[in-house]
């Protein structure tokens, strides 16, 4: 069995939010060129959690992408996994498999499909992209954990479109009924869904007291500054005894002018003019090739 090393702190670790940065900056340049090669994809989805991927992946998350399937390895789950792009660009930049793999996204008998297969992709760890589904799951994983007496963590990043599904609410309630501690839920609240705003189709708010009258300790963090984020996750859990929604405030299409914030590249595909005017945009960003 791995031993994982505890993860440092901001606060120890100089240089470390902008190494991070870097690796967000590389996790946007990917996706986009993934949907672009694709012509298909989600890139506001993709770039609204980029910098909470590589918070994860680069400060939080004991794994090893060595040894994927160790047994005490903290698991993550990709719920909203239409962003199948960012989860594989994070993959592959912590490496899980080569970057050259990246190419093949979507591609005739290529291992990395519009939505994320765990049989398939070393580190994946659900068949996501139903959405409504990741945040069960992590139910059960940290429920397993528990029963098992193992000290391994869950973290689920769900969509904000996707809490209108009613199956998240269910496992919510599951989550603080079984005290789950070791359960933590990130939520990408770009206030974007598919063809509109959240709150013009079944709205969310109040987002963060609806989480904890169904029990959780609940924080609010911007979710493009990693250190903020680092920060909520660092001080796991935020209430004693019950599990943790961190929603994450994030804009859909961060970090490209002319994608963020707009509805419309929810499933836009970038002409190879958008493309190379956003890779433009990205470098300088701490994000040079
Ligand atoms: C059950 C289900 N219904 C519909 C879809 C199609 N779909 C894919 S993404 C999406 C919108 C998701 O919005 P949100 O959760 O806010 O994600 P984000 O803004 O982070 O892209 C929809 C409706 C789906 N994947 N699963
Ligand atoms: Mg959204």
């Amino acid at each position: 069995m791995h031993t994982y090393p505890t993860p440092s702190t901001p606060q120890e670790t100089a240089g470390w939010a902008a190494e991070v940065g870097r690796r967000a900056a590389s996790i946007r340049r990917a996706s986009l060129r993934m949907v672009h090669a694709a012509r298909l994809g989600h890139p506001g989805g993709d770039l609204s959690c980029a910098d909470i991927l590589a918070t994860l992946y680069f400060h939080v998350l004991r794994v090893d992408p060595a040894s994927p399937y160790d047994p005490s390895r903290d698991r993550f789950i990709m719920s909203k996994g239409h962003a199948s792009a960012a989860l594989f660009a994070t993959l592959a930049e912590a490496g899980f498999f080569p970057l050259n793999d990246l190419d093949t996204y979507m591609q005739p008998l290529s291992l990395l499909n519009g939505h994320p297969d765990r049989n398939k992709v070393p580190g994946v760890e659900a068949n996501t992209g139903p959405l409504g589904h990741g945040l069960p799951i992590a139910v059960g994983a940290a429920l397993a954990a528990k029963m098992d007496g193992a000290t391994w963590r869950t973290f689920v990043l769900t969509g904000d479109g996707e809490l209108q599904e009613g199956s998240n609410w269910e496992a919510i309630m599951a989550a603080s009924q079984f005290g789950l501690d070791n359960l933590t839920a990130v939520v990408d609240r770009n206030r974007l869904q598919q063809g509109d705003a959240t709150e013009h189709t079944i709205a969310l708010e109040p987002l963060a007291d609806r989480w904890r009258a169904f029990g959780w300790g609940v924080v609010e963090v911007d979710g493009h500054d990693v250190s903020a984020l680092a920060a909520a996750f660092d001080a796991l859990p935020a209430v004693q005894g019950r599990p943790t929604c961190v929603i994450a405030r994030t804009f859909k299409g961060r970090g490209i002018s002319f994608i963020e914030d707009r509805v419309e590249w929810h499933h836009r595909v970038p002409t190879d003019a958008e493309l190379a005017a956003a890779l433009r945009e990205l470098t300088g960003d701490g994000g040079e090739e």
